[in-house]
C-alpha cells in the first residue's frame, strides 16, 4: 500500500485509497464477517481469492457493461480502478429466493415489488431472476425499494439501464457457476458514472463475499442453505452459543484451515485456474 495514497473509504473488509485523480486502489483484506460482525481471526488468502475472482469475471464480461479495473497489483489483493461517481442504489439480482428477499415474501408475497408465486419455500429458485435494488445504508442494513423509488434515485433511463446490465450480468455469471458445481443464489452489484456519464461496473463483483454462493451438490430447498465458503465459521459461532454483537469469537486453526480451502475451492472451481498460479501472476485470471 503506498505511503502517498489517502484512504478514500472503507468497509467492513475492504479499503479504498486515491492513487491520483482519476485512480483508486481497492485492497481485500483477509478479515472475515458473519452475522454481520467482523471476526478477529483472519482467513489467510482470502483477500486474494475474492480480488482474483473479481478480476476474472471483469475480464469475461466487459461485453455486457465496462467495468473499473485498471490493473491488478502483484500482491494480488489490490485493485487499480477508475474513479467513478457511484450510484445511490444496491443493484442486487436474486435468481433464489433468501436472505431479505425470503422475509419480504412471507410477510408480503412480494420482493422490490416483484409479486412472486404463491408456494414459494425459502431458497426456491425463482421463475426467472429478478433485479431487487437496495438503498445504500450508511449504517444497519440496507432497504429493499421497488424500481419506482429506484428510478427516483438514479433517474428512469440509467433504472433501465443498471437493470438490463445487472441481470444480463447476473445471467452469464450463475450459467458459468452452474456448470462448475455452484450456484450463485443471487449477487450484488455497484454501479457508477465515468466522466463521460457512461455506466461502469465497480466495486468487487460476482464474489462469495458480495453473493450467496451455495454447493450444488447440496442444494434441498425448504430451508437455508449451507453457505459454499462460510458454513464452517457460522457452525463453529452456533456451538459457542456467542450472542452475536461485537467482538466476536477466535476461530480455531482447523476452522480457519478449512474456510480457507473452500475460498480457494470456489476459485478454482470457477476459474479452472489453480491459485498457486494466481499467487504467482495474478495477471492469469485476465488471459
Ligand atoms: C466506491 N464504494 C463502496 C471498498 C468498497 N471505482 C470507484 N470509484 C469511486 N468510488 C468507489 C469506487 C469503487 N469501487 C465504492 N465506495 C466508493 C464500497 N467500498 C467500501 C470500501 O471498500
Amino acid at each position: 500500500m503506498p505511503e502517498t495514497a489517502a484512504h478514500v473509504g472503507s468497509g467492513k473488509v475492504r479499503e479504498l485509497y486515491a492513487l491520483d485523480g482519476e485512480r483508486l486502489l481497492l485492497v481485500a483484506s483477509d478479515r472475515i464477517s458473519t452475522f454481520d460482525v467482523v471476526l478477529p481471526t483472519k482467513i489467510p488468502d482470502k483477500g486474494r481469492v475474492l480480488t482474483g475472482l473479481s478480476g476474472f469475471w471483469f475480464a469475461r464480461t466487459s461485453h455486457i457493461v465496462p467495468n473499473h479495473l485498471l490493473a491488478l497489483r502483484e500482491d494480488g489483493r489490490s485493485t487499480e480502478c477508475r474513479r467513478l461517481e457511484m450510484l445511490p442504489i444496491e443493484c442486487v439480482v436474486r435468481g433464489y429466493l433468501s436472505g431479505s428477499g425470503w422475509k419480504d415474501y412471507q410477510a408480503t408475497g412480494a420482493t422490490s415489488g416483484h409479486v412472486l408465486p404463491e408456494g414459494l419455500t425459502e431458497s426456491a429458485q425463482l421463475p426467472e431472476p429478478i433485479f431487487t435494488p437496495a438503498t445504500k445504508a450508511q449504517e444497519g442494513h440496507d432497504e429493499n425499494i421497488d424500481a419506482g423509488q429506484a428510478a427516483d434515485l438514479v433517474g428512469a433511463e440509467r433504472f433501465a439501464e443498471v437493470e438490463r446490465a445487472a441481470l444480463e450480468l447476473y445471467r452469464f455469471a450463475s450459467d458459468y457457476a452452474a456448470a462448475r458445481g455452484i450456484i450463485i443464489a443471487d449477487t450484488k452489484f455497484e454501479f457508477g458514472l465515468d466522466d463521460d456519464g457512461r455506466l461502469v461496473l465497480g466495486d468487487e463483483a460476482l464474489t462469495p463475499d458480495s453473493s450467496r454462493f451455495w454447493p450444488a451438490d447440496e442444494y434441498a430447498p425448504g430451508g437455508a442453505q449451507p453457505s459454499f465458503d462460510k458454513q464452517f465459521v457460522r457452525d463453529y459461532c452456533e456451538t459457542l452459543g456467542w450472542d452475536k454483537t461485537a467482538p466476536g469469537p477466535d476461530l480455531p486453526d482447523d476452522v480457519v484451515a478449512g474456510t480457507r480451502a473452500r475460498y480457494v475451492d470456489a476459485f478454482e472451481r470457477i476459474t479452472g485456474i489453480p491459485f498457486d498460479d494466481y499467487l504467482a501472476d495474478p495477471d492469469v485470471v485476465l488471459r
